[in-house]
């Protein structure tokens, strides 16, 4: 049985993966509208990611027998400066989300609360995988340059990513009902 404390911070995190999945569903319309499709498609993959992430912390909570309660959440920004500011702006965000998964981590183990201990050590990982994918993107643009035919290839880079993003999901679920194009 899980204490209020952590039900409250549980039920933050719910929250707070929600804003993630709406924040990079928007993003990715932003990138559809400027004609980014490669980065379009990379930020609506990494929507349903984050969609994916709440949906294992409401089944946690579930499981314990604790009251999953969804608040409303803020609007997500709609328009951004530049592609550039917009990936920096995901990098500020995740390492937010790291911050509070880390602060999970620490009423868990000062409780302590073993189970949820054990349960949040794929969060962590987690988090430390996406700081580091959203370091490269901000690296390669930084390295290619977003002046002259800079976008169209970053666009690219980035669309390649999300095409071996939905191969590796193919391969762990064996769902090739909509396979990638060759
Ligand atoms: Fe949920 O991992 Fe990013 O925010």
């Amino acid at each position: 049985m899980l204490s209020a404390t952590m039900t409250d911070q549980l039920n933050h995190q719910i929250n707070l993966e929600m804003y993630s999945s709406n924040l990079y569903l928007q993003m990715s319309s932003w990138c559809a509208y400027k004609g980014l499709d490669g980065c379009a498609t990379f930020l609506k993959q990494h929507a349903q990611e984050e969609a994916g992430h709440m949906q294992r912390l409401i089944g946690y909570l579930q499981e314990t027998g604790a009251l999953v309660v969804l608040g409303g959440t803020t609007a997500p920004p709609t328009h951004f400066d530049s592609l550039l500011i917009m990936f920096e702006q995901i990098y500020e965000h995740e390492t937010v989300v790291t911050k509070k998964i880390n602060e999970l981590v620490h009423t868990a183990t000062t409780e302590p609360d073993y189970s949820t201990l054990q349960f949040l050590q794929w969060y962590v990982a987690e988090q430390h995988q996406e700081e580091f994918l959203f370091k490269s993107i901000l690296d390669k643009i930084s390295l290619i340059g977003t002046e002259g035919q800079g976008l169209f290839f970053i666009d690219r880079e980035i669309g390649e990513m999300a095409a071996r993003g939905s191969l590796e999901s193919t391969a762990m679920t064996g769902d090739n009902t909509n396979p990638s194009p060759a």
